[in-house]
């Protein structure tokens, strides 16, 4: 398993000092593969810039996020204003053609959006969520002509009306005929959906494109309750051998807690290793 770090390389940070080169050349000295993105619109941005930059660094671009499409501007797959949905497909297009420029998946997070006022199951809601599949739909289309992977993530019921755990998102994706379509999974919505993390882990075994660590606080393992240890176990159980991203909150800074989710990440992924040589010296 990789670890990555999220990384916003809007317009917006760059303004308030925040220079995401510097970040990548710390992330890659900190011992990260790969560096997440974090983008609203793609052409908001200098992709050659980001290009280079990554590369020069060794970094990969393991997973874009798409949620500050929603978060700064609405746009959402499941409007019921087709104007706004039509936006926010084409926004993902974008998405897409960048991923595959950066050979990496797309994630579909908040972008999904919510419906407020209406409870789960009501027409409303049931309305937009024909509208969500149908842009699925299209966006699977679209992905597959370039084999991108197009990661759907159980978001917690406080952030959005649809698809909040592991269960509903495996039969959401069974729904569609693209085998890119994958499942994203994240601690921090796994502690408030979720019985335990070792039932849906197994569950999305051969699913799993991507993983998002945070702690039952949103701040970086070890900070919270959650057993990372645990988790790593799960995730060595199933064979998961893609990226383990830190998404977490950047208190006191972005510095800090790039250095401390790797240490912590790290060494839970160390302990789960020492403990199954230690096994396997029993063994023999
Ligand atoms: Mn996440």
């Amino acid at each position: 398993m990789k670890l990555s770090f999220v990384v916003l390389p809007s317009q917006k940070e760059v303004d308030r000092g925040q220079d995401w080169s510097r970040k990548f050349s710390l992330l890659s000295s900190l011992g990260y593969s790969g560096v997440e993105l974090a983008i609203g619109n793609p052409e908001s941005i200098d992709i050659d810039a980001i290009e280079t930059a990554a590369r020069r660094c060794g970094l990969e671009v393991p997973a874009i996020g798409t949620g500050l499409a929603f978060i700064e501007e609405g746009l959402s797959l499941s409007s019921l204003d087709e104007e706004i949905r039509e936006k926010a497909l084409k926004r993902m297009v974008d998405h897409i053609d960048l991923a595959r420029r950066l050979n990496g998946q797309v994630i579909i997070g908040l972008v999904r959006g919510k419906v407020d006022g209406a409870p789960i199951g009501s027409r409303r809601w049931k309305n937009s969520f024909d509208k969500l599949t149908e842009s699925i739909d299209r966006l699977c289309d679209y992905a597959s002509k370039s084999n991108t992977i197009l990661a759907i993530e159980p978001i917690n019921r406080y952030e959005t009306s649809f698809l909040n755990k592991t269960d509903d998102v495996l039969s959401f994706i069974s729904r569609f005929k693209y085998s890119g379509l994958k499942v994203l999974l994240d601690t921090f919505h796994m502690n408030i959906e979720e019985g335990d993390f070792s039932t849906p882990v197994a569950k999305a075994r051969g699913l799993i494109s991507h993983i998002h660590f945070a702690d039952s606080n949103r701040r970086y393992p070890g900070e919270g309750h959650i057993d990372f240890k645990r988790i790593a176990k799960d995730l060595k159980d199933i064979g998961y051998r893609g990226y383990i991203s830190g998404e977490i909150t950047l208190e006191p800074g972005f510095d800090e807690c790039a250095k401390e989710f790797m240490a912590n990440t790290k060494e839970c992924l160390k302990s789960e290793e020492l403990q199954d040589s230690a096994i396997y010296q029993k063994r023999i």
